[in-house]
């Protein structure tokens, strides 16, 4: 069998790691032919929680889990890492205003780049799900100049797999059914989650999108507000279903995607649609021999536009505040 994967996922001790870790030891990430080798890094106050974490792990008696290390020092949790699930970061609590959020995260992804860089293997490839997702991918590709920016990507899975269900839901018919939806923008309530381009079925997104009122009323604010639902009804916030759009994310980004479709993730702009370059923004992708390609060529029409504008708008003004911290 190949060598073990090494996989950090900070955060380990967190909802969404806690979700996420089980899931990579059985093989639902990378597949049932690849062992790996986990590394918890969290902070030292979650350590404790950590190796409860690990001890689980051992309980689960994996046989593709090769080794478990919980860490509080990065430079050990990402040497020759090839995944980086970048779950960890600063929650805003009370009285933090967005300023202060964007420079707290911004110190932490900064040193995470940096280190990754200088230690992770020449293949890492990572996820950033620790919110803002999108800004945090960006300010780690920029401490990271060896690693290609585009392998630097956030999360915006957990949004598509929503709209693919609401829409499942609205058009009666099973999630299989529905393939080419698009989040685009930012993993925020500015996200523009866009049918037009999708099949339904043997119908087109077009026909269901031609109904204005349940897009823009409905549809549309269901999926952007839907964490915020979950929270309301849980009291917790969305975990296992974060888990597993990260996982969704990263076999895809290995395994592929199928070729006549797509999903969605937060890359890199190459230009594309008119999104400034380097702006890690949400686009349809393809997964092709490991590496992400956005999907070109799709016509945005005025509705997508002014949509996908007030979301680029704003991953701007984030990340300015970010880089002018
Ligand atoms: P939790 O608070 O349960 O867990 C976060 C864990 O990260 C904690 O155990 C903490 O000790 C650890 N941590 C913080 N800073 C760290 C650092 N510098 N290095 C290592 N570990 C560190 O949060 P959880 O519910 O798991 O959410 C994690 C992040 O995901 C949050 O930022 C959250 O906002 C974000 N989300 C992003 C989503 C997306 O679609 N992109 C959706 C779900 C989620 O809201």
């Amino acid at each position: 069998s190949p060598a073990p994967a090494v996989v950090t996922v900070t955060g380990a001790a967190g909802s969404i790691g806690y979700a996420s870790v089980f899931r990579i030891a059985a093989g639902e990430m990378l597949g049932p032919d690849q062992p790996v080798a986990l590394r918890l890094l969290e902070l030292p106050q979650a350590i404790p929680a950590a190796v409860g974490t690990a001890m689980e792990l051992d309980d689960g008696a994996f046989g593709l889990l090769k080794s478990v290390e919980v860490l509080d020092d990065p430079r050990k949790a990402f040497d020759g890492a090839n995944f980086g699930l970048l779950i960890g970061a600063r929650p805003r609590t009370k009285g933090m205003e967005r300023a202060d959020l964007l420079a707290a995260n911004s110190s932490i992804f900064a040193s995470q780049g940096e280190v990754i860089n200088e230690v992770a293997a020449d293949d890492i490839r990572v996820i950033v799900v620790g919110n803002p997702a999108n800004t945090n991918a960006a300010v780690a590709a920029a401490h990271a100049p060896d690693v290609p920016a585009e392998r630097f990507t956030a999360l915006t899975r957990l949004d598509h797999n929503r709209a693919v269900a609401q829409l499942a839901h609205r058009a009666n018919v099973d999630v299989g059914e529905i393939s080419r939806v698009t989040i685009w923008g930012n993993h925020s309530a500015t996200q523009y989650p866009d049918i037009f381009h999708a099949r339904v079925g043997r119908r087109s997104g077009a026909e269901y999108a031609a109904d204005r009122e349940w897009l823009v009323d409905d549809f549309i604010p269901t999926v952007a507000k839907r964490g915020t639902a979950i929270l309301e009804a849980r009291g917790a916030s969305s975990a296992a279903s974060a888990a597993n759009a990260t996982i969704d994310h990263v076999r895809d980004w290995v395994l592929g995607t199928p070729t006549d479709e797509w999903t969605s993730a937060a890359l890199s702009s190459t230009g594309a649609y008119g999104i400034p370059e380097g702006l890690v923004s949400s686009f349809p992708v393809r997964s092709v021999d490991g590496r992400w390609e956005i999907v070109e060529g799709l016509e945005i029409n005025e509705f997508s536009r002014a949509r996908i504008d007030a979301s680029v708008a704003e991953l701007q003004a984030e990340r300015d505040a970010a880089f002018n911290r």
